[in-house]
């Protein structure tokens, strides 16, 4: 049977010398345990190379291929870890040319053309991967494998049709969290993470029913809900429980927003006496908050949630489409409830939206400050290829660069023209957010040295303290250094008149 390695790049482009690095995510990645489940239930020999916490260096790539010398190479590939993915993928041709490289997740799905326009990767999987995947390592052949997107051989590309979503997510086999070393792991989550480790990320549902305009979460998991029967969420917990894990996140877009299933979910737990902290710090809709559900969540081992406010202006909310249900009022009445069931808050707050003006920032970081929050997070808003926002920026000719390795939410560079804002004045607002919610708000200061006090993280929280003030809070270097930078194809999007297909959220 086949020998499979799994790559997840490097972070250092997203968090490397930036507030970003605070919270650096360095766990054991869902996508590739999920997929290492897959090959192992295939009886496959399965690999993972995880460089996430590492600087990028060819290398390190090199070595790990010459030394598991696998089949079949399969990269996971987030908008600032392609360019990483384009050099390996060179790397791994210059080893032999018999191993197959394939590459899945959001960036790929969104550019699965452009992907091997500029890169050497043999086949994009995209969209949901796991039947894709399975089918990849089983050998069948690329023409008849749906979801794929492959060389042909003669010098031209193939798009086979979409595949059809997984409809019992009961039928995943279990996340192999073995093929990660968990005590390692256990040692390099940060403390504003995870209060317990080993932590890993979990999933107890797919997709989402919105269409935010800035999101990118449906090009893998598509429009629409699917859950896991509350039975098999509470077995998960249950097995992650005896790998010796002790905490997990919820990876899940909008966990709270069927509150029954929710609700089911968490007895299931609690009947099964879960022993696994957990939060919900991906963000929930603030409408959805519901005191029955977040006190039945605390139960069932939940310490934190963490909102998607976004912004400080429903006009705005509304424009991007959030608006309407997820109005500011709610947001105030979210905090209050999380608050009373004793679950720590975290708000998500995003500068330089599409309809952002000025005055409509100011007002997003004086909300931000109203709320009564543990934890804040502001980032510029980034059109990513596959949103909304990306079709609109590309139509009106606003996208000023493809460089990826500048694609995410703590970039210093000039990647767009907003229509109302110079990209100095969104990054200026970020950095005042950031000011202006934490140490230049004594209430939130004091609010955190108390639940410091109450929980032990007193310590921890002055050393962060520290590193925050000192902290640049974007990157404003480009650092990564590239093997075979010079051999990158370049990319297809930067001629205008580009009409690859971008695939959009449907
Ligand atoms: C957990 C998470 C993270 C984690 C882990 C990321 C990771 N590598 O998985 C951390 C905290 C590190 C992270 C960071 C970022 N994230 Co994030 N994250 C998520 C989140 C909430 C869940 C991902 C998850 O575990 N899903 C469950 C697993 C099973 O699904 P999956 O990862 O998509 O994998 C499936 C398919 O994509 C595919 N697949 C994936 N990889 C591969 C590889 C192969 C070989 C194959 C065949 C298939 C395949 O098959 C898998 C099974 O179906 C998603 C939201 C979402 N709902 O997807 C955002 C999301 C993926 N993140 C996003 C963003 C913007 C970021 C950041 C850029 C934010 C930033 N700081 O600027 C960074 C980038 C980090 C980096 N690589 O440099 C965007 C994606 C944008 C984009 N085009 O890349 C998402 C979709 C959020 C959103 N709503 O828009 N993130
Ligand atoms: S931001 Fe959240 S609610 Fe909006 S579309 Fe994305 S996942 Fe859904």
């Amino acid at each position: 049977m086949g020998r499979i390695l799994l790559v997840n790049p490097s972070y250092q482009n997203s968090y490397g010398d930036s507030i970003g690095s605070l919270v650096n995510p360095i766990f054991p990645v869902l996508s590739m345990a999920t997929l290492a489940a897959v090959a192992r239930a295939n009886h496959h020999t399965v690999e993972v190379l995880d460089l996430s916490w590492k600087h990028y260096d060819t290398q390190d790539f090199t070595a790990k291929v010459q030394s598991f010398r696998p089949d079949i190479v399969g990269f996971t590939v987030l908008t600032p870890a392609m360019n990483q993915v384009k050099d390996m993928s060179i790397a791994l041709k210059k080893i032999s040319n018999r191993i197959i490289s394939i590459a899945g997740g959001p960036h790929v799905s969104a550019l699965p053309e452009v992907t091997l326009l500029e890169s050497s990767i043999d086949a994009v999987v995209y969209g949901e991967g796991e039947n894709t995947f399975r089918d990849i390592i089983n050998g069948r052949k690329f023409s008849e494998t749906p979801g794929l997107v492959f060389r042909d051989g003669s010098g031209g590309i193939t798009t086979n049709t979409e595949r059809a979503v997984i409809a019992n997510l009961d039928d995943l086999p279990m996340p192999a969290w073995d093929v990660f070393d968990l005590e390692l792991y256990a040692r390099k989550t940060s403390r504003l993470f995870a209060r317990k480790t080993p932590f890993v990320t979990a999933e107890f549902s797919r997709g989402c029913i919105y269409k935010c305009d800035f999101c990118a979460s449906k090009l893998t998991m598509a429009l629409g809900y699917r859950k896991k029967s509350p039975k098999r969420c509470a077995e998960e917990a249950a097995y992650m429980a005896s790998l010796g894990i002790k905490e997990f996140m919820l990876a899940d877009d909008i966990f709270t927003t069927d509150a029954n299933w929710a609700k089911e979910v968490c007895r299931e737990m609690v009947k099964r006496n879960n022993q696994v902290a957990w939060s919900c710090t991906n963000g929930i809709r603030v409408e959805s908050s519901n005191q029955e559900l977040f006190n039945l969540m605390r139960k069932a081992g939940c310490y934190r949630v963490a909102f998607g406010f976004e912004s400080g202006n429903d006009e705005v909310l509304k424009n991007f489409g959030k608006g309407g249900k997820a109005t500011l009022e709610k947001g105030l009445t979210a905090v209050k409830e999380a608050k009373q069931a004793k679950l720590e808050t975290i708000g998500f707050f995003q500068i330089g939206l599409s309809s952002d003006t000025k005055e409509t920032i100011d007002q997003t970081i004086s909300y931000a400050r109203k709320l009564d929050l543990h934890m804040f997070k502001f980032g510029v808003t980034i059109a990513f290829p596959g949103t909304k926002m990306f079709k609109d920026y590309r139509q009106k000719g606003l996208i000023r660069s493809y460089d990826w390795d500048h694609y995410h939410i703590y970039s210093g560079f000039d990647l767009f023209n907003h229509p109302q804002l110079s990209l100095a004045e969104i990054q200026d607002c970020v950095k005042r957010g950031y000011r202006l919610t934490t140490f230049r708000n004594p209430t939130f200061i004091l609010r955190r040295f108390f639940r410091g006090l109450m929980n032990g993280d007193i310590f921890s929280d002055v050393i962060f303290f520290f590193r925050f003030v000192t902290s640049s809070y974007l990157r404003k270097k480009g650092t990564t250094k590239y093997e075979f930078h010079e051999e990158w194809p370049p990319c297809p999007l930067t001629h205008e008149a580009c009409a690859l297909r971008v695939r959009e959220i449907s």
